[in-house]
């Protein structure tokens, strides 16, 4: 009984990597470029923060919709679209 017991094994792995995935999940481009540019990890965007992305630097006041001088998930999510091809300009 030493496979039905790795199987099952196997399945209770399975099934907490797949609980832990909520977690984990795979990032959209978007949220993976806003985390890379979030240096200090405060959740929001700097002035600074963007300006090091040569492609976004100059749409900061655009980016931030209700201009409080940070740039949020949310505002970042709603303005900043990554495309497999780029060229748009704001
Ligand atoms: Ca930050
Ligand atoms: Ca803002």
């Amino acid at each position: 009984m030493k496979h039905k017991f790795a199987f099952m094994c196997a399945a209770a792995l399975l099934s907490t990597a797949a609980l832990a995935e909520d977690d984990t999940k795979p990032k959209s481009g978007v949220e993976a470029k806003f985390e890379s540019l979030d240096k200090d990890t405060d959740g929001r965007l700097s002035k600074e923060e963007l300006s090091s992305d040569s492609s976004l630097s100059g749409s900061f006041s655009t980016i931030d919709g209700d201009a409080d001088g940070y740039v949020t998930k949310e505002e970042f999510r709603a303005k900043v679209k990554t495309k497999p091809t780029s060229g748009q300009s704001f």
